[in-house]
């Protein structure tokens, strides 16, 4: 099987990190995630997108909302609240175990990649989880409203204020983790998950030399669109996308990733679309793309293993 690197968000990318964690083995899978999203909340350090590809390759995911643990209940976060605490991002009872002992392990001095790996250890999940950079890199919505924190952005305002751009705070001197910068080395094909291209997989891209890193790559380079029928199959990315005036279709998607991939999966029912993509020099391959259930999470990664084995051409824009 080839050695896959795989570049993941939240809830769309754990999906389909689960799916190749069915398929591959722990030498032959790296999941690298973005730790634009990081935020501080009540003195704890949470990193949203690595605890959802965590939580899904841990079997513990709540199947309602992708994101944090099944079953959990918010009994401190109440609490909390009554003592006057903020309580719009919801921390679960048992969630937040895991933000105290990241924040213990990261007082006690480890890395966000080496504490990732402690909880990873400790939770049975094999395949390494690696943040993207063991730098502080904080995603900023520029809004009608003024810049906001992503998880304000996102979570406190719904998305709701029109954005002009985001910006990566701190990405300019940080580093890829050595862990993200060994697996590219050492990958065989690299994997972008249907992750929103701006907000998620954007933030990794921009740690300095990964994109050049990745433009350089010599293995197959797969996106999988996370734009189903114009729209996103999770969270702003469609309205993201408009927003700053970008066509949101697969062909869309494809000019975020000019240069960067070879190959573009879309939905079945996006067949028509493919032409457009193709267009740009990239190919596009046509396979079930929504994962509701974990057949389907499989069969997805199966589709993308097909494509990781057998190299695309590099191809020039029409
Ligand atoms: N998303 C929400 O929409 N509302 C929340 O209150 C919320 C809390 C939360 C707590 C822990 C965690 O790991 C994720 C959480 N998310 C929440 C999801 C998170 O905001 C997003 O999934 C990502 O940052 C975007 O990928």
């Amino acid at each position: 099987m080839p050695r896959v690197l795989a570049i993941s968000g939240g809830v769309g990318g754990a999906k389909l990190a689960l799916g190749l964690s069915r398929l591959l083995g722990p030498e032959e899978l790296t999941v690298v995630v973005n730790t634009g999203d990081d935020e501080t909340f009540h003195g704890l350090h949470v990193s949203p997108d690595v605890d959802t590809v965590v939580y899904a390759l841990a079997g513990l995911t709540n199947p309602d909302t992708g994101w944090g643990v099944a079953g959990d209940s918010f009994r401190t976060l109440d609490a909390l609240g009554r003592l006057g605490g903020e309580t719009w991002f919801r921390l679960g009872d048992l969630d937040l175990g895991m933000h105290l002992r990241r924040t213990e392990l990261l007082a006690s001095g480890c890395t966000l990649t080496e504490a990732t790996r402690a909880i990873c250890d400790a939770l049975g999940v094999r395949h390494p989880v690696v943040p993207m950079s063991d730098s502080p890199v904080r995603t900023i919505a520029q809004t009608e409203r003024g810049e906001m924190a992503f998880q304000e952005y996102f979570v406190r305002h719904a998305c709701e204020p029109r954005i002009a751009g985001v910006r990566f705070a701190g990405a300019d001197n940080a580093a890829p983790s050595s862990a993200f910068h060994d697996a590219l080395a050492n990958a065989d094909a690299v994997v972008f998950c249907p992750s929103n291209p701006l907000v998620s997989i954007g933030p990794v891209l921009a740690v300095p030399g990964v994109h050049g890193a990745i433009e350089r790559f010599a293995g197959p380079r797969i996106a999988i669109s996370p734009i189903v029928g114009g729209r996103a199959l999770k969270g702003p990315a469609a309205k993201m996308m408009a927003e700053l005036g970008e066509e949101v279709s697969n062909a869309g998607v494809a000019r975020r990733y000019a240069g960067l991939i070879d190959v573009l999966v879309l939905d079945g029912s996006d067949a028509a679309e493919a032409p457009a993509v193709e267009a740009l020099g990239i190919a596009a391959h046509v396979a079930p793309t929504v994962m509701t259930t974990d057949a389907d999470k499989t069969a997805l990664a199966r589709e993308v293993l097909v494509l990781a084995s057998h190299p695309a051409p590099r191809r020039s824009a029409r």
